[in-house]
């Protein structure tokens, strides 16, 4: 009988040496040992870990087989935000993309760009903690994902604890969960088999297996990854390039892209397109196109950020797929501002990974343009996860009056007109000025808006109500319950447990759910209002802005403009949101119900000594740094802008200033270094 020591060094050399089979196995691609050899060593494992439950640890490969299912997931915010990519399609786009690059670097050479394929699967995010994985969650809104641990211990590609050293103690670790295609028609053919729902196409086949509850279904799923980038922790390598980054990642034992690349300035870029794009249909995974990103990690920096993309990177993206159907009606739908959009209902055809059966024809001049009529053959697009359109009709095949063909012009169907009144409430549908969206007049009055609105006040990224979903909220709304978001906060157990379908026990969660709502950020109260225009970021920049909510409601539409990125139209959708009497009567009662948040701080904006002003950044300034000096000037009431024209007010030059510094020159632009720069911020001189 072996010594417990004896034992605890077996089961150290058993997962040392599953580990490194799992790494050859799902990482490089080249097993090591035969299945049935793999099986032996893992039960040998599972056999000691029972006997000695002392033994287990978090990184013992036995983890990975899924554990006790979960209630919910938790959220998870990131410790670095997780971005997004702009996309491009055309030449022109990746040519223009390569210009902005080399203007932010004020350079003329051509740039190094890290190139790889687009996985198309989910983003995520892995924490390891001292080597260790301690977390792993999906991307969510970039801010917070939902925690799906459990679920992604179960990849035997991803290591529970990372090979080699030099980690920093905390890392989070980006890339993207997919299914090889192999695997998904493996996958697809064994639950055809048990009779189980197949999935659409790869992609909804990784989300529904990294969303369950029970990591031990996750743990049967063929699921794969691929890192490409890090989120905290990034700072503390020793790395000056993105190609050395993911150098360093696949040394911790992480599956990285074969197919990445370093390439000059957009000809290159173009190239790498065209040759990916041949291989495409030959890989074992699904892409949806290819990513570029620049590659020294200073001029990443440099470059920075616009909202919530990077300016160092974009996504080329494949055209998208097509396929021929025929329109059985057009119906409109009605959006959660009142926009209508006519929609074709179409014959049910494959297209993009997905059966289509409708299709977006975007607004009224669009339906006119494109002349789409009932019984039309119709071209379908899709690209990735966008909405489906019809891209055009086959005038040939449009069905024609008796005796009648395309020159003897008689179609048997008139030409779309648009309702005049909403089919949802019969409110009136009007255009404003110079719109090309027609709206239902009927605001919360009509019920597809109402319907809508309350869905989007309690969405997990507004007021975060858990439960709250649109088949409840269309039995609430239907029988007279809701007529504005604040009603929510005056329901009650009897009239929750009295609706169909609702168990006692749902009625207690959903009463629960709506009462931790009440504890929400500015921000967010400011997105669940649903005010047109007014998106997560721009709710952010408000509440930061103004620190409280009186102040933004006294607030006119100059002063809204003094806000970071908001614009006229974003100002004039406030002012007319907040002029209506029954939009500021529903925040009143939101409030008198017990909505609260802690007041942010606001901004201290000092003196506004650049309010209204244009200031350019350009060369290296002595003690700043770009994105500091940039919150400075819009802390101070200024914007800053990428370009000089005459409407610039200063330009501040650092070292080695280009040819912004030029133009400034040439157009007579007042040039001003970090010095005074800080001086008139400092005096609050009036700039
Ligand atoms: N391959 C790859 N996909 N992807 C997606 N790289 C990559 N990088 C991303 C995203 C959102 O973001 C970084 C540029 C921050």
């Amino acid at each position: 009988m072996p010594g417990l020591d004896a034992t605890a060094r077996r089961a150290a050399e058993l997962r040392a040496e599953i580990e490194r089979h799992n790494q050859a196995y799902y990482v490089l691609d080249a097993p090591t040992i035969p299945d049935a050899e793999y099986d032996k060593l893992f039960r040998e494992l599972q056999v000691l870990e029972a006997q000695y439950p002392a033994l287990l640890v978090p990184d013992s490969p036995t983890q990975r087989v899924g554990a006790a299912p979960l209630k919910a997931f938790p959220p998870r915010r990131h410790g670095v935000p997780m971005l997004s990519l702009n996309n491009a399609f055309e030449p022109a786009e990746v040519e223009a993309f390569d210009q902005r690059v080399r203007d932010g670097l004020e350079t003329i050479a051509a740039v190094d760009y890290a190139v790889e394929p687009k996985f198309d699967g989910l983003a995520i995010s892995l924490t390891y903690e001292n080597g260790l994985f301690t977390c792993g969650a999906t991307r969510g809104d970039g801010a917070s994902g939902e925690e799906v641990t459990p679920n992604l211990r179960t990849l035997r590609c991803l290591p529970l604890r990372l090979l080699g050293s030099g980690w920093p103690a905390l890392i989070e670790i980006r890339g993207e969960v997919l299914i090889f295609k192999q695997a998904f028609v493996e996958l697809n053919a064994r639950q055809r088999q048990r009779a189980d729902k197949e999935f659409a196409n790869p992609r909804n086949a990784a989300a529904g297996s990294l969303r369950q509850l029970d990591s031990r279904i996750t743990a049967g799923r063929p699921l794969a990854f691929f890192a490409y980038g890090v989120g905290a922790g990034a700072e503390a390598l020793p790395i000056k390039t993105h190609a050395e980054l993911i150098d360093l990642l696949a040394s911790w034992g992480f599956p990285v892209a074969e197919e990445r690349r370093v390439v000059q300035g957009a000809k290159g870029l173009l190239g790498y397109f065209a040759e990916i794009g041949e291989k495409r249909p030959s890989l074992p995974y699904d892409i949806d196109g290819v990513v570029y990103k620049v590659n020294k990690l200073a001029a990443q920096a440099q470059l920075g950020f616009v909202s919530r993309a990077p300016r160092f990177a974009i996504a080329h993206k494949f055209p998208a797929e097509e396929a021929l159907t025929e329109v059985l009606g057009i119906d409109v739908q009605v959006g959660r501002t009142g926009a209508i959009t006519p929609v074709a209902r179409l014959k049910p055809v494959f297209v993009g990974g997905v059966t289509v059966t409708n299709a977006t024809l975007h607004n009224e001049d669009e339906v006119r343009r494109k002349d789409v009529r009932i019984g039309d053959t119709v071209i379908v697009r899709r690209a990735g996860d966008v909405i489906p359109e019809v891209d055009a009709i086959v005038t040939e095949k449009r069905p024609m009056k008796p005796g009648k063909d395309l020159f003897d012009n008689e179609p048997v169907e008139p030409p779309f007109a648009m309702p005049t009144a909403c089919p949802e409430c019969g409110s009136a549908i009007a255009k404003g000025v110079d719109e090309a969206i027609a709206r239902c007049t009927g605001g919360l009055y009509c019920p597809a808006q109402r319907k809508q609105a309350i869905l989007h006040f309690a969405a997990r990224r507004a007021m975060d109500i858990e439960g709250l979903g649109d088949k409840l909220v269309d039995q609430m709304v239907d029988a007279g319950l809701l007529h504005s978001p604040a009603d929510l906060y005056g329901l009650t157990f009897e009239t929750l447990a009295g609706l169909a379908r609702m168990g006692e026990k749902s009625a207690q969660n959903l009463l629960a759910a709506i009462e931790k709502s009440k504890q929400t950020t500015l921000a967010r109260f400011i997105f669940a209002l649903g005010i047109r225009n007014v998106g997560e970021a721009t709710a952010r920049d408000l509440a930061r802005h103004f620190g409280q909510l009186d102040a933004l409601l006294a607030a006119d539409a100059e002063a809204l403009q003094q806000v970071a990125d908001v614009g006229p139209i974003v100002a004039a959708s406030l002012a007319a949101f907040l002029g209506e009497a029954h939009n500021r009567e529903i925040i009143a009662r939101l409030q008198s119900a017990g909505v609260v948040w802690t007041e942010e701080a606001p901004a201290d904006n000092g003196p506004q000594v650049f309010a209204g002003k244009t200031l350019v950044l350009t060369g290296t300034l002595l003690t700043l740094k770009r994105d500091d000096a940039k919150t400075l000037i819009e802390a101070a009431g200024g914007k800053v802008s990428g370009s000089v024209s005459k409407k610039t007010d200063y330009v501040v030059a650092g070292e080695e200033a280009g040819s912004k510094l030029e133009k400034a020159q040439e157009l007579g632009v007042p040039v001003i270094d970090e010095v005074e720069l800080l001086k008139l911020l400092e005096q609050g001189v009036d700039a």
